[in-house]
């Protein structure tokens, strides 16, 4: 069979474009295939009022090239979605990626054939390439999940999902809204949304935390500051569990008085972000400790929210850092907008959704149009979208029946030269996405060029290793209060979705480490032929 390529690329996001760059400069044949008409991944689809990144624009960027971090300039403490996207765009225009990019086509089945050990991709343009490695870069959060409410396809209005926003914008101006979810895109969506409209009524199902942002343009001098400084912030960066240069005080909570508790809480709530999980060192072990920051939030809100019975239904009363914590810009002072009403379905679903709206707790509520803020078919929901066909013709599907099983979050056994970027098993969402896709694409683009200094055409990770990767997996989340509570890291907002968590939380410095013994050990854990 001929080759047309050496490596296909499923996506160009951050992930797909920095590996077709890496791939590209040793020498191998590339070709990237995007569903969207551009790049950007997460940045290309999530076009929703108020999308901006909860990670620090100096941080949420490539340092592969020391030129792009000099001559980006970011404006912003967190880069809005346009930003980012502008970035993607500079990178492509920079490195010259696109020639190698198709767009606007969809990897729909890849087939290993066992004779040949060569992939065949299929697309829906009705391509049939065939190439020796195919690696996946499509992202954590692809997959919007649009939930299956009686009568959506009825409703008369508009609908819209976060993470599939009109490429064109949309004009809220004296309309009525619904937004349902209260996850991270609607709590940045919300306040902006709310500004706009007539109307808007808020379905929400779990209270959630979210943390002030603090956004504020980028003084110049912080600007050269950082850019001076980028090796030893990136460094930093790398010795921390997150891959993210703010600091994690080694105090546990429980420890600490309670008025210096909440003085440190307060230093840190100012300061605003992230950082605010990183208060005490044992808020995501310890079910006392992590109340004390719950309850320093909870009374956040009844301080800004002024009607105690909305402060009551907004205020969480799960873990805080369980569910991915928010990050906000007036979320809570939103609450009271007289234009603004909340709908507390935590206890009755929605009924059902009619022509003019949504009926929920014996009442309806009309509306223009309807946002659907509820997330994404996390980690696995875009990899199952493709129907991979490993050896024996096995699918991914039946592979994972019982949830990701992945070696290093990178492979996956009876799939020999598939690589998944940030694929699940790997730090990937609990850590800054591009450091992770950074070492994730070092890594294999590295192990591409080993296999060819030493003549070998076929990688696939044994049983052995792989099982050994997943009880690793499981033992460090079970430590942790993460993979307590009802969260897309564990699938439970997709019905019927194995119940696992799905990325590997021994923290970013492990997780290198562990990779790098591998490579060390000539890649233990794979058979190499
Ligand atoms: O999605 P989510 P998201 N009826 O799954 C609710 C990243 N991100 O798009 O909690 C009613 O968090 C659901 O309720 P519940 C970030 O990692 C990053 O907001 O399941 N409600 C929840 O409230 C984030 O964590 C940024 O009970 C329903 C909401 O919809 C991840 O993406 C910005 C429902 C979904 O929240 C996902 O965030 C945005 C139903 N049938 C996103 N189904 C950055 O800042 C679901 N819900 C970088």
């Amino acid at each position: 069979m001929k080759t047309d390529f050496d490596a296909i690329v499923i996506g160009a996001g951050f992930a797909g474009m920095y590996m077709l760059h890496r791939l590209r400069q040793a020498g191998f044949a590339t070709r990237v295939i995007e569903a969207g008409k551009g790049v950007g991944g997460t940045w290309y689809w999530n076009r929703y009022p108020g999308a901006r990144c909860d990670v620090e624009s100096v941080q949420y960027s490539y340092q592969f090239s020391p030129e792009l971090e000099q001559e980006w300039e970011w404006t912003e403490r967190y880069a809005t979605q346009p930003e980012i996207l502008r970035y993607a765009n500079h990178v492509a225009d920079r490195f010259e990626l696109r020639r190698d990019i198709r767009f606007e086509t969809r990897v729909t089945r890849a087939t290993f054939d066992e004779r040949e050990n060569l992939w065949i991709v299929e697309t829906d343009r009705g391509d049939r390439l065939v190439s020796r490695f195919v690696i996946t870069a499509m992202g954590c959060l692809s997959s919007p999940n649009t939930p299956k409410i009686a009568g959506l396809a009825d409703f008369a209005g508009a609908v819209y999902h976060t993470g599939n926003w009109p490429h064109e914008g949309v004009d809220f101006t004296g309309r009525t809204v619904g937004v349902i979810g209260t996850g991270s895109s609607a709590i940045q969506s919300i306040p902006i949304i709310a500004r706009q409209v007539r109307r808007l009524t808020v379905f929400q199902r779990t209270a959630n935390y979210t943390i002030p942002a603090h956004n504020a343009p980028l003084d110049p001098d912080y600007v050269q500051r950082a850019k001076a400084t980028y090796r030893d912030m990136r460094a930093r960066a790398r010795t921390k569990p997150a891959g993210i240069a703010f600091d994690i005080n080694p105090v546990p909570a429980v420890e600490t008085p309670e008025a210096e508790r909440n003085r440190i809480y307060e230093t840190r709530w100012t300061y605003g972000g992230l950082g605010f999980i990183a208060s005490f060192s044992d808020l995501l072990l310890n079910d006392d400790s992590n109340k004390t920051a719950a309850d320093f939030v909870r009374a956040k809100i009844r301080e800004i929210v002024r009607d105690p019975a909305t402060a009551e239904i907004l205020s969480p009363r799960n873990i805080i850092g369980c569910k991915r914590l928010c990050v906000d810009t007036g979320y809570w002072e939103t609450f009271n907008r007289p234009n603004v009403t909340l709908v507390d379905i935590g206890d009755e679903p929605i009924e059902c959704i009619t022509s003019t709206g949504v009926r929920a707790k014996g009442k309806s509520y009309d509306f223009d149009c309807l946002v659907l803020a509820t997330g994404f078919d996390a980690m696995t929901g875009a990899l199952l979208r493709v129907d991979f066909r490993g050896r024996g013709g096995a699918t991914l599907r039946d592979a994972w029946r019982e949830g990701p099983k992945t070696y290093l979050g990178l492979t996956v056994v009876g799939f020999p030269n598939l690589f998944t970027i940030t694929g699940p098993g790997s730090p990937s969402v609990l850590t800054n996405m591009l450091p992770s896709i950074e070492q994730h694409v070092e890594w294999i683009a590295d192990c591409l060029e080993a296999m060819r200094a030493n003549g070998r055409t076929v990688i696939e990770a044994t049983e052995p290793a792989q099982e050994a990767w997943v009880g690793e997996v499981g033992k460090s989340a079970s430590i942790t209060l993460r993979s307590t509570c009802s969260s897309w890291y564990v699938g439970a907002n997709i019905p019927g979705k194995p119940r696992v968590f799905m990325p590997y939380i021994g923290g970013l410095p492990a997780y290198i480490q562990a990779c790098e013994a591998v490579v060390a050990e000539d890649y233990r854990g794979f058979a190499l032929s």
